[in-house]
């Protein structure tokens, strides 16, 4: 490797085809946050607090000892039916959850040993919904991963790094090295352990974070859980060079979308209001519609879509919230051909009509805009067209459509004439069959 190179690229062995094949058919999970500042949910000493929910703590400066007392103290998610609530998550046609069992206020959503900042020593409700989830997620088979703020921390004092607790904490004796060993390395231990198979373990902004522990908490979790995958934010975002490989697939920004095809395994992480955490003032709910369009958006840019949900403080996801995404599940039963193993294609750039997934020998035409003149007309396609129908409730509705290279050039045309009016009032899907594959 030349020293000084600028244009050295990192190629990265990662060998992981086999544990990331179910992940790469899935395409859409569950992402829930929901922790205690759900209690607060947005609103501190009567005033409604601006921004992400979850980040409630740290904007207001709330001591630890208030947090764990007038808050945890009055966490009683009753209302919480775990087999319901994965039930919401597979009849919206995700096939996984990704839970916060731990965010960065460092509270234990879990029976932790290693910590009494936890659900069941801290709280009224004191159970354990994680254990009631990962049963409910073996019942009907939908996979369980963990989110774990492995670096921020604010209830431990030498959890001491960018965005600590400097309101409780006086960082002067601090010793990252002591937080690392006496709380986020046991508690992951447990998560990994004691409850069942866990598929994913996400974490979450490693900024700063020394590539010796990433390197540690990787290989522990994959001695008890060979099987797991694991986000690239367990390292700094963008990070290149050594350890690379200990990460399975790339987590984009937070709500980012990627406009062009990205070959690479990534996800887009999106919320279905404003903000992560639930928030009474947070009603600016994405209607199915929507999601559907986030979704098929997501997929034919090649990436895995995980939609967050965040409950309330009795345990509920709001009701609207809800309906839409039982509405996103019917539209995938009957299109979810479009989404479920499908791949991004050379010709995701964005059209004003829609987006283009695929599978082999064929391409899926999501249309967002029904175009003026009822037609489409797509260049770049060379493999010759076998047919095109749109997708229905019904079965296939074949389409007319005319194949031709443009004259003096090598550009090749396909017009598809669509049908009347829109087939699907959230999304319609037209199947175009060719030769070979791209
Ligand atoms: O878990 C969700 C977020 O809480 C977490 N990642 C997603 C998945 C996240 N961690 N950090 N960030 C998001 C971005 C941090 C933004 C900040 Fe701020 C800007 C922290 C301090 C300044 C926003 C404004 C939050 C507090 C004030």
């Amino acid at each position: 490797e030349a020293a000084g190179n600028a244009a050295t690229v990192h190629h990265v062995e990662r060998d992981n085809d086999e544990r990331l094949a179910w992940w790469r058919e899935a395409k859409f999970g569950l992402f829930v946050h929901w922790g205690v500042y759900v209690v607060l949910a947005g609103e501190y000493q009567g005033e409604t607090v601006p921004g992400i929910g979850e980040w409630i703590q740290y904007k207001k400066q709330i001591p630890k000892q208030e947090y764990l007392k007038d808050y945890a103290g009055k966490f009683n998610p009753t209302e919480f039916n775990a087999n319901a609530f994965v039930r919401m998550a597979r009849d919206a046609g995700m096939k996984f959850i990704v839970i916060t069992a731990k965010h960065h206020d460092g509270f234990a959503m879990y029976d932790s040993a290693v910590s009494a900042y936890n659900m069941v020593d801290a709280t009224p409700y004191g159970k354990d919904p994680l254990k009631a989830l990962a049963k409910a997620c073996k019942k009907y088979d939908i996979r369980l991963g963990f989110y774990y703020s492995h670096r921020i921390d604010w209830e431990h004092p030498d959890a001491i790094c960018d965005r600590y607790n400097d309101w409780d904490y006086n960082p002067t004796n601090a010793v990252f090295d002591r937080y690392w060993k006496e709380k986020s390395m046991p508690q992951v231990k447990e998560l990994l352990s004691q409850y069942g198979d866990v598929s994913l373990l996400w974490v979450d902004m490693a900024r700063g974070l020394d590539i010796k522990y990433a390197r540690e908490m990787a290989e522990m979790a994959r001695s008890l859980q060979p099987d797991i995958l694991i986000n690239s934010r367990i390292m700094d975002e963008g990070y290149e060079g050594p350890g690379m490989e200990l990460w399975d697939y790339e987590t984009s920004s937070d709500n980012y979308i990627h406009p062009q095809l990205d070959m690479k395994d990534w996800e887009a992480i999106v919320t279905t209001t404003d903000s992560w955490g639930h928030k009474k003032v947070d009603t600016n709910f994405r209607s199915a519609k929507q999601i559907v369009q986030v979704l098929v958006s997501v997929v034919s840019k090649g990436g895995n879509l995980l939609l967050n949900v965040g409950p309330d403080a009795t345990g509920v996801v709001d009701p609207a919230i809800q309906q839409h995404l039982k509405n996103v599940g019917v539209w995938l039963d009957h299109y979810g051909e479009t989404v479920y193993s499908a791949k991004g294609t050379p010709f995701s750039r964005t059209h004003d009509w829609g987006v283009i997934t695929r599978k082999p020998g064929i391409l899926y035409l999501n249309v967002f805009e029904w175009p003026a003149g009822g037609f489409i007309d797509l260049s770049g396609l060379q493999n010759k067209v076998k047919s095109v129908y749109a997708l229905t409730e019904e079965g296939k509705l074949p389409l007319s459509y005319k194949q031709k290279v443009i004259k003096n050039t090598s550009v090749h045309h396909l017009n598809v004439m669509l049908p009347d009016r829109p087939v699907s009032v959230l999304n319609t899907v037209i199947a175009v069959e060719h030769e070979g594959d791209l």
